[in-house]
């Protein structure tokens, strides 16, 4: 496959509004990012990921775009914008924009101009239909509950919104707004940032009267439009947020010969706790031996055709220690195994912030501390519904709620974690007296170190990045063992993936040195070696 500069890229993603105050009004902003270059680079990441910082009600915190060329007035100015991208290449940082253009802010002019009469030149940048018998015109539902119709007095349709009804979705069977869309996209690859992630990309083919919302029939071939008319001709990377997407949908999008997209994000392992037919919020045990069987089947399934995105968290998901770990008495060892376990895999490593310092899930009290819209909704129709009790709507919001990842990043253990000398946005976890950056740099056996170690093998050993993976398969349902194995180096990771100590034996490794392990390690003898809860070790194979 044609190298990329990207492939041996390693990505944080930083949503703006949780990551750095620098004007004391509680709210992350652009300049507060800048002051933090240094310690991204530090880290050694190469790309940063921005959640939108695009013009905003905040209905979404961000992800409902009033005006995709101008910044949200909370995070700064567009000379802002300029300097940070211009100050991250000086740190070789490059910056990878936010892109979400399956549907605007009801306050983007585009909309206010629709909404006017049904003959407006920008009507049809939107989906609008009339009543059904003086009803909405089917059953569709929105991802933050209820219909996904809303009715509009002025013109007597409704229109499509997935999401919040302040979150009108846009029609992309209208080519006016798709050229639109690309114009926007060029303005800001215009501006030098590295590319784009794209928000819930599977969806812009919907096709509404069918029930067809996601991988509908015209969706690739809006994709190598939009590869062709803008990132195409360049160098960029683009990866695609497509929660439907199972791995043959993933090749489509991701093969370098079909001209769409660099990468697409592998999420099925956040529903291994959860129900195939119910929503997020009712969950059950994890099933632990289900993370080794969906990441062995997104290497072998792209292995050598296309290109992993390696994620465990991001603004939506709750902290992987807190879902897939111990936040108690392995708190540490079971945050280095996940790295290690994930971060050795083929592919580019995305890491969202605080994840590299053992940040964990912030339980809350009551309803009234909840921000996001998704799970204000979600608590509103549990408890009406009588799906739940209030108290069993709180304990799934602590459990899988949004919130959990934007609690403000804790840098050190003064007033608010650092993260802001006003009054934070959103409550701050009260355990960063002890989880913050400061602590973990001067620690050289924290969580960072271990991230800092993984990134460093990862710019050292081509195997890391180009080798061949290989899942051993001679080992306990819930002990995931691997190589990688390039120009005759072979690395041999193993990760055990519960609270229980287990086995493996693997007496054709003999006896070696761990390169990194989230243990103490004298000479490993593979043959017979117990491993401890969340035990995870990196072997160079002499
Ligand atoms: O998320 C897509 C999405 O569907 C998520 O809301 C997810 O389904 C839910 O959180 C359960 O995990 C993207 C953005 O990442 C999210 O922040 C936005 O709210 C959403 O799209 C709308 O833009
Ligand atoms: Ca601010």
């Amino acid at each position: 496959m044609e190298r990329k500069w990207w492939h041996d890229a390693v990505v944080y993603q930083i949503y703006p509004r949780s990551f750095q105050d620098s004007n004391g009004d509680g709210i992350g902003d652009l300049q507060g990012i800048i002051q933090r270059l240094d310690y991204l680079e530090k880290l050694g990441v190469d790309v940063v990921w921005l959640s939108p910082v695009y013009r905003s009600p905040n209905d979404d915190n961000g992800y409902d775009i009033s005006d995709y060329q101008d910044i949200m007035e909370e995070f700064g100015t567009m000379a802002d914008m300029e300097e940070l991208i211009a100050k991250a290449a000086q740190h070789g940082i490059r910056i990878v924009m936010d892109l979400v253009v399956n549907h605007s802010s009801d306050e983007h002019p585009w909309f206010i101009e629709a909404k006017k009469s049904k003959d407006n030149p920008y009507r049809d940048f939107y989906i609008w239909r009339d009543p059904v018998d003086g009803h909405e015109p089917n059953d569709l539902t929105a991802s933050f509950g209820g219909s996904a119709w809303e009715f509009d007095e002025t013109t007597g349709q409704y229109y499509l919104h997935f999401f919040s009804k302040k979150q009108p979705d846009l029609n992309w069977e209208n080519p006016k707004l798709r050229q639109a869309v690309y114009d926007m996209m060029n303005f800001w690859i215009d501006k030098g940032i590295a590319g784009f992630r794209m928000d819930v990309i599977d969806m812009i083919g919907k096709k509404p009267d069918e029930k067809i919302t996601v991988n509908g029939p015209l969706l690739h071939d809006y994709i190598k439009e939009m590869h062709a008319k803008t990132f195409g001709p360049k160098d960029l990377l683009t990866v695609g947020e497509t929660w439907s997407a199972n791995e043959q949908i993933a090749l489509q999008y991701t093969k370098p010969s079909n001209h769409e997209l660099s990468m697409v994000f592998q999420l099925f392992f956040t529903q291994l706790d959860q129900y195939p037919d119910k929503g997020k919020f009712f969950t059950r045990e994890l099933n632990v031996a289900g993370i080794k069987e969906i990441f062995d089947r997104w290497q072998v399934a792209l292995n050598e055709q296309s290109w992993n995105a390696l994620v465990w968290e991001n603004h939506d998901l709750p902290r992987a220690i807190s879902e897939y770990g111990d936040e108690g008495a392995y708190r540490i060892e079971s945050a280095k195994m996940l790295a290690i376990m994930l971060y050795m895999l083929k592919g580019v490593p995305y890491i969202y912030q605080g994840q590299e310092i053992g940040m964990t899930n912030c339980p809350i009290s009551d309803v009234s501390q909840i921000d996001d819209i998704e799970s204000i909704n979600a608590y509103r129709e549990l408890t009406q519904s009588g799906q739940m009790t209030k108290q069993e709507a709180l304990d799934a919001i602590n459990k899988k709620g949004r919130d959990n990842a934007r609690t403000p990043m804790q840098w050190d253990n003064s007033a608010n974690g650092g993260f802001t000398t006003g009054t934070p946005w959103l409550h701050v976890n009260p355990n960063y007296q002890t989880i913050n950056v400061k602590a973990a740099l001067e620690d050289q056996d924290s969580i960072f170190y271990t991230y800092q170690k993984l990134i460093q093998i990862r710019k050292q050993k081509p195997v890391v990045v180009y080798g061949d993976y290989q899942m051993l398969t001679q080992t306990a349902p819930e002990v995931y063992a691997y190589t990688r194995s390039y120009q005759g180096q072979t690395l041999l990771i193993v990760a055990n993936l519960s609270a229980k100590p287990q086995m493996i034996n693997l007496p054709q490794y003999g006896k070696q040195k761990a390169l990194l392990s989230n243990y103490a390690q004298g000479i490993i003898d593979l043959k017979a070696k117990p491993l401890k809860p969340y035990e995870a070790f990196v072997i160079e194979i002499k």
